[in-house]
Order: C-alpha cells, then structure tokens, then sequence
C-alpha cells in the first residue's frame, strides 16, 4: 500500500539510532546521556517504541468522525461506511488539523485582546509600551480621532475591535484582514470564496463541514483549509503581535545568548514556556523584585531562561537568555539545575511532569485549559498577574533549596544571538543607510542580486527528524547562495545556538550577501547583521508578512512574484500546518517536511503542491533533504527573478 516503503523505512531508521542521529545539538547530546544515566525517559525513546507507524493514519486515509466507524481504506473497502473516499478523508482529516492551528492562534490573539482590554480599563495590571503602535493600528482601522484619542480609551476601542473581530461571523468583519493584505490578495481570497470574515467562523465552519454527512468534496474541503489557514494568519499571528508590541513594546535588536549553557548553577533557574509573553514579562519582573528573598535563600540571585516560543518573546523584547526548543524542553530538566518550569499553551509536552518528577523541579501549568496531572497548578489571571508571577517565583525560590548539587550537570554549550528584527526595527536600520527611503537600500540589493531573495524558516522540531539539522544545514546551504534567511518560533533557537544569528555567522554567507550584511551591521553599530535574522515566535511569523506587504507596495509587484520562498523543515504541530497554509495563501511558496497526512490522496497532494499554484501563485513543495530543499527553494527565488527580469 502507499507510503509503505516509508513508513518502513522510518522504522528502520528510527529504531536504535545513534544519538547523533537524534539531534546535531551538542548540549543535547550530553544530555541524552545524562537522562539514560538516570532512567528519564525521553521523546526520542517514546518514538521508537511508536514504530512502525500505522500506514491508514501515515496516508491520511483513516477516519473517525462518528461512531459507525472507525473506517479505513483498504483493498477490500475503496469507502468508508457513510461513503467517504479516500480523498474526502485525507481532505477532511487536513482541514481538521489546520483548525487545531488556526484555533490555537486565534485563542491566544483573543488571550492578548483581552488582556489590552483589562489594561485599557485599569483592571490589570499592564501598561501601553508601544503608544506610537497603538495609533497607527487605530489609524489603519479607521477609528476616527486616532491621533488625539487619550490611550487607554483608544486602547479599549482596539481591543474591542479586535475581540469583534475574531467573533464575526458576516460580513463586517475582517477588518484585520484588511489592514494587513495587500489589495491583489483580497480580491484573489474572495474571488476564491476564502475570505474569512471573522476569527472564529471558519473553525465552526470547518468543524461542522467535516462532521458525518457533510462536504464530500475533496476541493471545496481543501479551500476550506486555505480559508483556516488565512483566518490563522490574521486574527491569530497578526493581532496577537499587533496586540503583544503595544502591550510589551516593539522588539529591537538585543544582544543575548542561546543554548543550555545559559543556565547557571548558583543561581535560582526559572524556564518560562509556552507561547505567550503575558505571563512571562511578569515573571522577569517578578524575578527582578525578589532576587533578595533568592539570596537570603543562598543563591546568586535568580536567572529567567526561556523554552520555545515564550523563550522567543522574552528574548526579543528584554533579551532573556534562551535554553533551548521543542526538543530540548525535556532535557533542560534533566540538568538538575532548573527549579521551576512555568508553562502556558502550546506545546507543552505533558512529560515534562514525568521528567521534573525524576529531580527536584517544580513544572507549573498556569491556564486553565492546560492542565496536567502531576503538576502545580497555579491558574493565572492577568488582572491578578502580579500576585500570580510572585507567587510562581516564590515557589521556585523554595524549590531552590531542595536541589541535589551532585546532580547537577549543564553542558557548557551556548552562543552569542541577535534577537528583535522587527519591521519598524530593520526599518529604523535602513533609515541610516537612507533616512528618506528606508526600503530602498533593501530593494537595490535584491535587484542587484547581492541579495538574491528570502526563505523564512520557521516551525517546530520533530523527532523523526534528527533534531535542528534540517534548520541549520538548509540555512547555511541559502545563505551560501546569497539567500537572506529570516527565522522564527523553533528554528530560530536552532539558528541561534547554531551561531547563525551572531555578526561573525556573516562569514559563512555568500559574499555578496556578506558584503550587504556588513554595511548594514556598520550602519546599525553592531560590526555586521547576521545572516539568519530572528524574526520573534511563531505568532511574529505576521512580521514577515509585514514586510513582504511593505515591500509588495514599494515595487508595485504582487507577493506572489516577489523573490522569497518558505519552509517548515522539521514540521510537527497543526500550528505549522496552518501556517504554512496561510503563507502558500499569501503567494510564498513553501516548503515542508514531514509531509503531513496526505499521501493517501493523490487528488489531495495534487491540489497542495500543482494547482495551488494556479489558483495562489504558491504551492506546497517537500524534500527531507537540506541540500535538494536549498536546490528547490532556489529554484523558486530565481524563477520569480526571471520573472522580474532580474539577474540570475
Ligand atoms: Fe467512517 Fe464516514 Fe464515520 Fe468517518 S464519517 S468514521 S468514514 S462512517
Ligand atoms: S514552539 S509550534 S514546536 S515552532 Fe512555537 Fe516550536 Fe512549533 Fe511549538
């Protein structure tokens, strides 16, 4: 059966590989022994014992969306029992993943709206750090007396707009669509019938199409996916950093360090995951206010580290050093050095309790949808956040002191990053190059070829993938051909600790590339850019949209024939599959590997990776390999050079 020889040879490859094989990370290298030592039990040990994997569910052709079934197709069974083919099922069972991302977005974005609106009301305690925001998002929304409005009411006025935003269901929603498309798009989405007129309508849409007895049209199920994946992209990734820079401010660029290294022995060590920065920018204040109490209870002080995306949010906006991602959350644990683990949404292994129960860490779960047996509890309230962030950074200090020294062991592994390449940042750069025309150095460089184009890797770790290897390798084989590449959410921790993110990453860049990073790097006063600039979390994927649409309007070229490509190389969450939705929507090819659950429809992966294109200007593309996905993701940029009749 299809996909067969795969899922064989996975099989092959995962069971009893080499460490190496698991990750290119030296620290977790160090660690996985440290965890064999100590009998913890790790993802890569759990993926193995998940082979081999089921070949129904690999292809996508399994269902379970009512209690006839669950069905699966066979050689002896072409449908299921309600009549659903193969391409419904894998159709149905995509659009069931994207609303898992698009949902997790939109409910953070609603999280942070909320959050503005009890700040703007004085019911929590937060303040506006980002005025200047604030107003030019209340001016792209039209509200009247943007200018001049006093703050908070203008703040409570956005909030408002947005929290309806999410909420539309008809059509005079969409506003923040709007403000962040470019006019081509708008009238390509609703062409397609795409455009979603609200946050929340296209998941109870999505759901209830997919229920038992409903959409049996694999191309109507698969526009279904492009509409999630736009919902996604506006009213989760765009209003949640909207909302999150005018609450925590705009990232600018900050020296800091990544990589396990960051956690210090002496010190009282609090790793904040998850993907939100509310809870997080309270627990670094929390911290600073009570390194006495560490103190007093024999520690250095007390040090903030971030995992994952949070890790990225604290690190872009205050320059918290950052520990690690995906893969490394559980074995940050196991450096014994780590006294509480504070999680909010996303990502959130629920072995992590099992990990912290093997050393003296506390793992803290916070929201109220994300609970786990065997963890603290302490619910989080941002109206009563300070209370909250003291009380989590107390139990941490108590934690503290029942550390076991003789089972400490950090591997000293840890490098220099640049983090906080937001637009208005990267802008305020170029204007020093040319104050009047900031885009216009970037744009001379990308028509002369010294910069031949831009690939935004992003996305997560997954374990069937040696870990950060396909972030890293795919990175430096662009780079070395002239190609920016801008990063976030997980790949950019790998880049980080990969040192692709420091001035001195410069010198594995191609050299025209390093001669445009070096003056930039002059201009900014930081000696040279990095060729892999960190673009923020998972949600500040809406920066690179930001800037394609700036750049789109500069030129008067659509984003579809823009020079840029994307790609989520060691693809996991349903997070990244809606994402990479909504970048193919925008026009931005993009590359992805694993493939998610597709194969079983030859229907289904025809659409995504040929007649995508036709209908977006963009389509899926896939490769395991980093050297043929550097191959394939050039190929895209110099098409769309030759297009423009640019130098190739
Ligand atoms: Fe089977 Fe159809 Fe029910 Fe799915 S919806 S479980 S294919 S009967
Ligand atoms: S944290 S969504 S594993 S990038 Fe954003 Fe990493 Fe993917 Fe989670």
């Amino acid at each position: 059966m299809k996909g067969e020889s795969l899922i064989t040879r996975e099989k092959r490859e995962i069971e009893g590989r080499a460490d190496s094989d698991k990750t290119i990370d030296p620290a977790n290298l160090d660690m996985l022994q440290v965890a064999r030592r100590s009998g913890v039990e790790t993802v890569f040990d759990r993926l193995e014992r998940q082979e081999p994997k089921c070949p129904y569910c690999y292809t996508g052709v399994s269902c379970r969306n009512c209690v006839m079934g669950p069905c699966r197709i066979t050689a002896k069974a072409d449908r299921g029992v309600c009549g659903a083919t193969a391409d419904v099922m894998v159709a149905r069972g995509l659009l069931r993943n994207t609303l898992g991302g698009t949902a997790s977005h939109v409910d953070h974005a609603r999280h942070v709206a909320l959050t503005l609106l009890h700040t703007a009301r004085g019911e929590a305690p937060y303040a506006i750090r980002d005025e200047t925001k604030l107003r030019s998002i209340a001016r792209a929304l039209g509200i009247e007396d943007a200018e001049n409005m006093e703050v908070n009411r203008l703040a409570e006025r956005v909030a408002l707009i947005a929290l309806e935003d999410i909420g539309a269901t008809h059509a005079n929603g969409a506003r923040w669509v709007k403000m962040h498309s470019t006019q081509e798009r708008i009238e390509t989405w609703t062409e397609l019938g795409v455009l979603p007129e609200g946050g929340m309508l296209p998941i109870l849409e999505g759901m209830h199409r997919t229920s038992m007895g409903n959409d049996a049209d694999p191309v109507n199920l698969v526009l279904g996916c492009i509409k999630a994946g736009i919902a996604d992209g506006f009213y989760g990734l765009h209003m949640s950093t909207d909302l999150q820079d005018v609450l925590f401010g705009t990232p600018k660029p900050k020296f800091a360090r990544a990589g396990m290294g960051v956690i210090e022995p002496e010190f009282v060590n609090i790793a904040c995951h998850g993907h939100v920065p509310i809870l997080s920018e309270k627990i670094v204040e929390a911290a600073e206010a009570l390194q006495e109490e560490a103190r007093t209870a024999g520690a250095r002080g007390i040090k903030v580290i971030g995992i994952c995306c949070t890790g990225n949010e604290i690190l872009e906006r205050q320059g918290i050093p950052a520990a690690g991602n995906e893969l490394n959350s559980e074995l940050v644990i196991a450096t014994g050095a780590v006294d509480a683990m504070v999680v909010d949404y996303q990502c959130i292994f629920p072995s992590l309790v099992q990990v912290a129960q093997c050393f003296h860490t506390k793992l803290i779960t916070t929201a109220p949808i994300v609970k786990i047996p065997g963890a603290e509890h302490i619910e989080f309230d941002e109206r009563r956040a300070d209370e909250v962030a003291r009380k989590i950074v107390r139990h941490a200090i108590e934690s503290f002191k029942q550390r076991d020294p003789g089972r400490i062991h950090i591997p000293q592994f840890s490098s220099e990053v640049i983090a906080g390449f937001s637009v208005e940042a990267l802008l305020e750069v170029l204007s020093k190059i040319n104050n009047r025309d900031p885009l216009a150095p970037l744009v001379e460089s990308i028509t002369k070829g010294d910069i031949m184009g831009a690939v935004a890797i992003v996305g997560c770790n997954n374990p069937r993938v040696t870990h950060d290897l396909m972030h890293v390798e795919l990175a430096k084989e662009l780079i070395k051909r002239d190609i920016l590449v801008l990063a976030t959410g997980c790949a950019a921790h790998a880049h980080a600790k990969a040192g692709l993110m420091k001035p001195e990453g410069c010198t594995m860049a191609g050299e025209r590339l390093q001669r445009v990073l070096k003056a930039l790097g002059e201009a900014a006063g930081i000696g040279a850019m990095p060729p892999v600039l960190h673009f923020g979390s998972c949600v500040d994927n809406s920066r690179i949209n930001q800037l394609l649409k700036a750049l789109s309007e500069k030129l008067n070229v659509a984003i579809k024939d823009l020079p840029v490509a994307a790609s989520a190389p060691e693809l996991t969450t349903e997070k990244a599959i809606s994402i990479g939705t909504w970048a193919v929507a925008l026009g931005v090819t993009t590359h992805v590997n694993p493939l998610p659950r597709i194969m079983g429809s030859e229907l289904v992966t025809r659409l995504l990776t040929e007649d995508a294109e036709k209908l977006l200007g963009a389509k899926f593309i896939h490769s395991p390999d980093p050297k043929e996905s550097a191959d394939m993701l050039e190929q895209v940029i110099l098409e769309k050079r030759r297009k423009l009749g640019l130098q190739t």
